[in-house]
């Protein structure tokens, strides 16, 4: 790519706008409301708009902006409009300010590296605010903590962000990022606008979300998600930056106010606690809002699969856990040669029942934020081939040839070539002070458009046809290989009762099996007991076409704590087998937790047979059952209480009966 990125300049550019420009915000006009309490008011023009003007945005919005940059008293404002020359603009800026650093193994493509205290979302810090406290959660038996979301009221909420947002922004530009979740303009799509002073969280908003003018356009005098960021830093500074990376990790928060359709972050510019659209507006708010309108946030992938020997081609949801590599599947290289997959989307998926009864889901994103590490041209070579340009990395370890590296690579690097660690030891070696090259949490963000195998129908506005959902769990034993749900009840029932193995803390070494229904712990934005009624509820619509549901296992371990099955680009076995299922194929046969593949179903051709043991691969052994079936009672009643829908409950006693022999 060529060097113009680093010959604008930016004072000439913003000066060179600003002659263009001739809004500021300043006393509120005849049609802005008289601000509330505690906003000083400035005089006019003492906030310059640089870039876009204020003329051309909703009322709505621009009240929306104007209310807060008072708040918070950015020295400029900036407004996105999307185009190429306002990236190059932020790519020298971000540059010049040393918070990315261009990659020229590559192109187009940046490192970030973050102050080592903001590398993670963190859950602890992220409230739902709603007046009823049970909105957000259940209430918790025997003093349990609550697992499924933290509630916070909306005095205390007010005055946690007053402390916070008034004057956060001195000395920086408050930018204006008008984004679409979904398609710009399909009918399934919701618009937010972010206000941010990070420009490292534009360029990666431009990346995960459609933003600029055509949102404007297409948001009219409609609703939109108000949502406001800031690093926490004002300038002058009064701390030491690590690695220039302004956060207030001391003060974080992640505030979803429900009832004023407001996301309110401070302090981090991490991932999922700074790009607005992606948890916080597509998961939390998201979910709240499909409960209020019909339809399912969810935290899944969304994939295509073709048999091209028969021509057919289906569309499955799948949820995991993290840690079950749920992008790996997404974009599966598989290993059958007349299997197909297309990826649409690795993390969200947004359904609803069309009016012909048919599930339909679209991909609310435009990119994938993917955790680097394991990712290679093995475990995910579509993957690999996406990130070769117009790519931010985060927290990832650099080459001496101007490459990336991280944990998973290693037998991808050029002999001679240096590693430089996220912590900055260049000669990193695996017996290095720094115990791993990458950040365990270094991402990619990168444009879903180049991944090689994306689906032809990725951005139809009505969205895919569904007709498969699948949970699934990081489970070393007891849990089968593939089984299939009786029915819907049973198959929500599966999604609620999800665990997966899962590290306890960074500090700790040994795994624990975590309660994480519906891959939606963390995600949650209303109580996890009306989600599962709601989700009971499309059962209630006759002309409803339910999806059959899966429950998948790709880790279950032998006595020896080797893995049973190969994994990756081979689970497209299981796929086709779904594929049958679909179709209504005599293949599964019941046991006591769901029906497994008849023997001879799953196509097994070129796999070593003689080294894999199907049957116990599919056992279900009623020891481990039992335990289980113990641990849910537990989890139900500790965390879910009162507001457990009564089939649930139902369809875990059912579960009991067939393990234990119809005894319970
Ligand atoms: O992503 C994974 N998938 C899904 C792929 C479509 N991983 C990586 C998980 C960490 C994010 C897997 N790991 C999968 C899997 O299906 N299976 C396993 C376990 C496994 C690891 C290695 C081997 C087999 C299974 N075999 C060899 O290393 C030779
Ligand atoms: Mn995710």
């Amino acid at each position: 790519m060529p060097e113009r990125h680093v010959s604008v300049c930016e004072n000439d550019f913003y000066d060179d706008s600003l002659k263009h420009s001739n809004s500021s915000v300043g006393l509120p006009d005849s049609q802005t409301e008289k601000p509330k309490s505690n906003i000083l008011l400035v005089p006019k023009s003492s906030i310059r708009v640089i870039y876009g003007d204020l003329g051309f945005l909703p009322k709505k919005v621009r009240h929306f902006v104007e209310e807060h940059a008072r708040l918070c008293k950015p020295d400029t404002i900036h407004i996105c409009d999307g185009s190429e020359r306002e990236n190059d603009l932020l790519l020298y800026v971000l540059q010049r300010d040393n918070i990315l650093k261009r990659l020229h193994k590559f192109e187009n493509c940046w490192l970030a590296k973050t102050d080592p205290a903001d590398v993670a979302r963190v859950e602890r810090l992220t409230y739902i605010s709603t007046h009823e406290e049970r909105d957000t959660i259940p209430h918790t038996k025997n003093g349990a903590r609550c697992q499924l979301g933290n509630w916070m009221n909306p005095e205390d909420m007010e005055q946690e962000l007053n402390m916070r947002f008034p004057n956060c922004m001195k000395g920086r530009t408050m930018f204006v990022i008008p984004y679409s979740m979904g398609p710009v303009g399909s009918p399934l799509s919701k618009i937010g606008v972010q206000l941010t002073d990070s420009a490292y969280v534009v360029a990666s908003m431009r990346i995960m979300t459609r933003i600029g003018s055509k949102v404007v356009e297409a948001l009219g005098s409609g609703p939109f998600v108000k949502c406001l960021h800031s690093v926490g830093r004002p300038l002058p500074l009064t701390v030491k930056l690590h690695n220039n990376w302004p956060c207030d990790p001391k003060m974080l928060i992640v505030a979803h106010l429900p009832e004023k359709n407001e996301i309110c972050s401070y302090g981090s510019s991490y991932g999922g606690n700074a790009l607005l659209g992606k948890k916080c507006l597509a998961l939390r708010i998201g979910s709240i809002l499909g409960h209020r309108e019909g339809w399912l946030a969810e935290h899944m992938l969304i994939l295509g699969i073709e048999n091209t020997k028969t021509k057919e081609k289906r569309y499955m949801v799948a949820a995991f856990p993290s840690a079950c590599g749920k992008t790996n599947m997404a974009m599966m290289k598989p290993t059958l040669p007349h299997i197909k997959i297309t990826c649409v989307g690795d993390d969200i998926a947004w359904m609803r029942f069309d009016d012909k009864g048919q599930l339909r889901a679209i991909n609310p994103e435009n990119g994938f934020f993917g955790v680097a590490p394991g990712t290679s041209h093995k475990t995910n070579p579509h993957a690999m081939d996406t990130i070769h340009k117009n790519t931010i990395f985060t927290n990832v370890a650099e080459t001496s040839d101007g490459g990336v590296f991280w944990e998973g690579l290693e037998d991808e690097i050029p002999e001679g070539v240096k590693i430089k660690s996220w912590l900055g030891d260049d000669d990193w070696s695996p017996d290095s002070r720094d115990k791993t090259a990458a950040h365990p949490n270094s991402r990619f963000c990168t444009p879903a458009s180049q991944c090689p195998i994306l689906d032809p129908a990725w951005e139809s506005p009505e969205g895919v046809p569904i007709d498969a959902i699948i949970f699934g769990g990081r489970r070393p034993a007891g849990v089968p290989l593939v089984f299939e749900s009786f029915n819907w009840e049973h198959g929500v029932f599966i999604g609620a009762s999800m665990r997966s193995e899962a590290t306890a803390a960074a500090e700790h070494k040994a795994k624990v099996l975590m309660h994480d229904p519906f891959a939606m712990r963390p995600f949650f934005g209303y109580n996890f007991g009306e989600y599962l009624a709601h989700w009971l509820s499309f059962a209630e619509n006759p002309k409803n076409k339910l999806p059959k549901i899966f429950h998948v296992n790709w880790f279950r371990k032998n006595k020896d704590g080797k893995f049973m099955w190969p994994g990756f680009g081979d689970n497209c076995r299981v796929l086709e087998w779904v594929m049958k299922r679909i179709k209504d194929e005599n293949v599964a046969q019941k046991t006591p937790v769901g029906s497994v593949p008849k023997p001879g179903s799953l196509d097994l051709s070129g796999l070593d047979e003689k080294e894999l043991d199907m049957e116990t691969l599919m056992s279900t052994p009623s020891d481990f059952w039992e335990n289980e079936i113990n641990a849910i009672y537990k989890y139900f009643d500790e965390q879910v209480n009162d507001d457990l829908p009564s089939s649930i409950m139902k369809q875990l006693k059912d579960l009991e009966s067939r393990v234990t022999g119809g005894g319970a």
